[in-house]
């Protein structure tokens, strides 16, 4: 039997707004990883954490090189894991990467990674979904408004908002070129969504999503009380951010791409159960369920 539902969604007739009050955004304390106690208190403040560079430059050089190998990857034509845009036809994602890849799957393990997403869980980790967003120049899509928590719980069966995803930039993200905006402290609003999942709903929702997306009153909401930050920043610069940020990205119609590596940690005692609002779980590549501990 699943375990209560603390954040029904896709369920009523009408949006809610749920105050979070029984999941903190941070678990562990500054005992326990590379954050310091002033980077955990801004993490449960603003629900997230940004790096100014995470990667030194040699290491920056290998991971550009591997995003680049697995765009052009022969042996990935045709997989599902490979995410087109609907007009340009580029890739717009490459999924599982950190197991595709032995470069990414080494990197996500060091302490400055895995460390920190286990300090801010407060528990060992595996990773729930990792990706490449390429958002190419000249018509890379916009990523609406979601909370990443609302579709892992409904689509993925994700109990509880105990997961922690890192954005990496792998090029830089200027404030005109697509780059990420989140609305600080919006991870504290669960936002219950309107309609209901179809089925195989992950082929539409990863070009454009519709259905996990807030209704324009609770977005308003949301965007008064909260306001709208913009992460811009070099290559290797990265922001730590929690399940239930409310984020989105704009269009790229720049000719300079915004790519990312996004890797989502999850703790070992949230792994996924039965969806809470889909008829059958997503496939392994967008929610594991057949992981392994990090360590
Ligand atoms: O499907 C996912 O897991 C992620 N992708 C999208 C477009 N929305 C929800 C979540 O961030
Ligand atoms: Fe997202």
């Amino acid at each position: 039997m699943s375990p209560t539902d603390l954040y029904p969604t896709r369920r009523f007739d009408e949006p809610r707004l749920i105050y979070r009050t029984e999941d903190p955004a941070v678990w562990g304390s500054a005992a326990d990883g590379p954050l310091a106690q002033q980077h955990l208190d801004g993490h449960t403040q603003h629900g997230f954490t940004p790096v100014e560079q995470l990667l030194t430059p040699a290491e920056l050089a290998a991971a550009q090189n591997e995003i680049e190998q697995l765009l052009h990857d022969p042996s990935l034509a045709g997989d599902e894991r490979v995410v087109r845009e609907r007009t340009t036809d580029e890739v717009r994602s490459v999924f599982d990467v950190h197991k595709i890849s032995p470069f990414f799957a080494a990197m996500i393990r060091d302490d400055r990674i895995a460390g920190v997403a286990r300090q801010i869980l407060g528990s060992d980790v595996y990773v729930h979904q990792s990706r490449i967003n390429y958002k190419p120049g000249f018509g890379g899509a916009p990523f609406e408004w979601h909370s990443d928590f609302e579709t892992w719980h409904a689509e993925d069966g994700m109990p509880r908002m105990r997961a922690v995803s890192l954005s990496l930039a792998m090029t830089e993200n200027y404030h005109f070129n697509g780059s990420l905006m989140i609305m600080p402290g919006s991870h504290q609003t669960f936002v219950s969504c309107i309609g209901e999942t179809p089925a195989d709903n992950h082929k539409a929702s990863l070009v454009k999503q519709e259905i996990g997306t807030p209704d324009q009153a609770s977005l308003r909401l949301l965007a008064d009380k909260y306001g709208i930050h913009q992460f811009t920043g070099p290559a290797g610069s990265a922001v730590w951010f929690d399940s239930n940020c409310m984020h989105g990205s704009n269009g790229n119609i720049t000719p300079f791409p915004r790519s990312n590596l996004f890797i989502v940690f999850n703790a070992i005692d949230n792994s996924l159960v039965e969806p809470f609002a889909a008829d059958r779980p997503r496939p392994e590549y967008l929610g594991s369920r057949d992981w392994q501990v990090l360590n």
